[in-house]
């Protein structure tokens, strides 16, 4: 998807061979899912990203599950609010590495979403974040993608460099 959603302007998805797939269950997910999306567009990551929800829509979202790891997908990013099924469901249809990031809804702080994804059974794992935090997940997706290809962990690496020395800059400021 493109262009306008819920008065985010989504950043322009990297189409060329998608390495990274991140879906939300509601156009409403996307101010914080588009977060991680920008990440994703600065490290230069090729990414997709849709909305398919788990409850209204979940043909879509078996379609996409099951086929994601044969259009090339090497990891995908979940994002949900309240009875987050979207991740978990969607990790249990592909083989592939499955990031949650629980979206915090209107009335339960978050904690619903992330109880809802964090609480995997044993067998079906989703690596999942903060809530509300699709930084962390665009970044444990390129850290995933570096172990398959030293491109991206060369890029992770020159990423922490610059976030040390910019907190060391800010400490040595605040000397001053
Ligand atoms: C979930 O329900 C979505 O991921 C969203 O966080 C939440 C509310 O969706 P809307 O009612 O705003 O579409 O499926």
């Amino acid at each position: 998807i493109m262009g306008e959603t819920s008065g985010v302007s989504l950043p322009l998805e990297i189409k060329e061979k998608p390495l990274v797939g991140i879906i939300m269950g509601s156009d409403s997910d996307l101010p914080v899912m588009s977060v991680g999306a920008n990440i994703l567009k600065k490290f230069g990551v090729p990414f997709e990203v849709t909305i398919v929800s788990a409850h209204r829509t979940p043909h879509r979202m078996s379609k996409y599950a099951i086929e994601a790891s044969e259009r090339g997908l090497k990891c995908i990013i979940a994002g949900a609010g309240g009875a987050a099924h979207l991740p978990g469901m969607v990790a249990a249809m592909t083989p592939l590495p499955v990031i949650g990031v629980p979206v915090k809804g209107s009335s339960l702080d978050g904690v619903d979403s992330l109880h809802s994804i964090v609480q995997m059974p044993r067998g079906i794992p989703v690596a999942t974040v903060a809530i509300n935090n699709s930084t962390n997940a665009a970044l444990l997706a390129v850290r995933i993608l570096g172990a398959i290809d030293h491109k991206w962990l060369n890029e992770m690496n020159q990423y922490m460099i610059n976030m040390e020395s910019e907190v060391l800059n800010k400490v040595e400021k605040l000397e001053l």
